[in-house]
């Protein structure tokens, strides 16, 4: 067990009514919120995690995507170790706004910030559609340098937690020195 204290500055991004907010409610919380109010500007919230025995601080800084607030986001990335980036499953145009959202993490946070790329409303998404949605997905995140997890629902909670478990597993394996690539077989447990 170690005693040090780890503090990882997470910035979540991806266009106006993803679902990013909702989504962290639901981490946060494990409830589905389903009267979210778009974010004005920025919000940020804590959890503390052990994660192997680490005692883990992650610091979520939950970016609004409306257009208007634009001007805002570089402020907030500042010092982040980590990127997410949503894309809605039931709207293709979002995914094309995820290039935008990587550049502004890679410009404005710590340079070489490892970068998650996941989809979100599972459940409102024709299941037909997912594999076709995912094969985009796959080859965008292959094109950026990104991580995709798999698809996520805050409604039903299914793939919520993982994205974060994932976070987690990179940002630990970078501070313990590795170089080493992100597995999704390593899937260490989280208790929050
Ligand atoms: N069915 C379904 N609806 C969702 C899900 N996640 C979010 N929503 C809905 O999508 C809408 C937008 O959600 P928000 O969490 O506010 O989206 P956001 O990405 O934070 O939006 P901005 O703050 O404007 O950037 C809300 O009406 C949510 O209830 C989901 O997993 N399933
Ligand atoms: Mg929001």
């Amino acid at each position: 067990m170690s005693g040090e204290l780890f503090v990882f500055k997470i910035v979540v991004g991806g266009a106006g009514g993803v679902g990013k907010t909702t989504l962290l409610h639901r981490y946060m919380h494990d409830v589905f919120k389903s009267d979210t109010k778009l974010t004005v500007g920025v919000t940020m919230q804590t959890k503390g995690i052990t994660h192997d025995g680490r005692k883990i601080t992650l610091v979520l800084w939950d970016l609004g995507g409306q257009d208007q607030f634009r001007f805002l986001q570089p402020s907030f990335c500042k010092g982040a170790l980590a990127g997410i980036v949503f894309f809605d499953l039931t709207r293709f145009d979002t995914m094309l706004q995820v290039k935008d959202w990587v550049a502004m993490f890679r410009k404005h946070a710590t340079p070489g910030i490892p970068i998650i790329l996941a989809g979100t409303k599972l459940d409102d998404v024709n299941p037909g559609k997912v594999e076709e949605v995912m094969q985009v997905a796959k080859e965008t995140a292959t094109q950026l340098g990104l991580t995709i997890c798999e698809p996520t629902s805050s409604k039903t909670g299914e793939g919520v937690a993982e994205i974060f478990k994932r976070v987690v597993d990179i940002l630990v394996g970078q501070s313990r020195g590795g170089k080493e690539k992100p597995s999704p077989k390593r899937r260490p447990g989280i208790t929050s």
